[in-house]
């Protein structure tokens, strides 16, 4: 099982633990192909050492690749909110993981779209149920 996350990157950082975390658990079930998008090195300017056309053409490349899309979309990005689009059009089994916080709400491009499986959690522990029964449901 090939597992495509996205989090932000440019459109801010604050969230890089969770995405670590969430990268973890996703490990149980698959190969993740973006497992360094958790890593500290990697903050909102990004990995210096490769251009942004590779960069692009790279997650692209790994969105046709992956089995299913796994997105925290807490922190709005244009890039993550790209790759859902693509995903989509795609038809990748996609699972939006959304923490419910005061004063933040999900686009409703993402929320009232029927394809995306959207979950709200609290913190990462409690994703890993719904993460198991995404893959269950989503892959059928
Ligand atoms: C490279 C050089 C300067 O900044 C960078 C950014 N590096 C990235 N590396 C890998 N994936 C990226 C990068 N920037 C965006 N992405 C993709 O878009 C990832 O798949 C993320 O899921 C998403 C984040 O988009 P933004 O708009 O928050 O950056």
């Amino acid at each position: 099982m090939k597992i495509y996350f996205a989090g932000s990157i440019r459109g801010g950082r604050d969230d890089r633990e969770i995405y670590f975390s969430l990268i973890q658990i996703l490990k149980e079930f698959g190969e993740v192909l973006t497992e360094h998008f958790g890593h500290e090195s990697l903050t909102d300017q990004g990995d210096k050492d490769i251009e942004e056309e590779d960069i692009f053409k790279r997650d692209m490349d790994w969105v046709r690749e992956a089995d299913v899309i796994v997105a925290e979309v807490t922190q709005p990005s244009l890039g993550v909110g790209y790759e859902l689009g693509q995903a989509e059009a795609m038809n990748k089994p996609t699972l939006c993981l959304f923490r419910k916080i005061e004063g933040k709400s999900l686009s409703a491009m993402i929320a009232g779209n029927p394809f995306f499986f959207v979950r709200e959690y609290d913190q990462p522990e409690a994703a890993r149920a719904l993460i198991r029964a995404f893959l269950e449901v989503g892959n059928q």
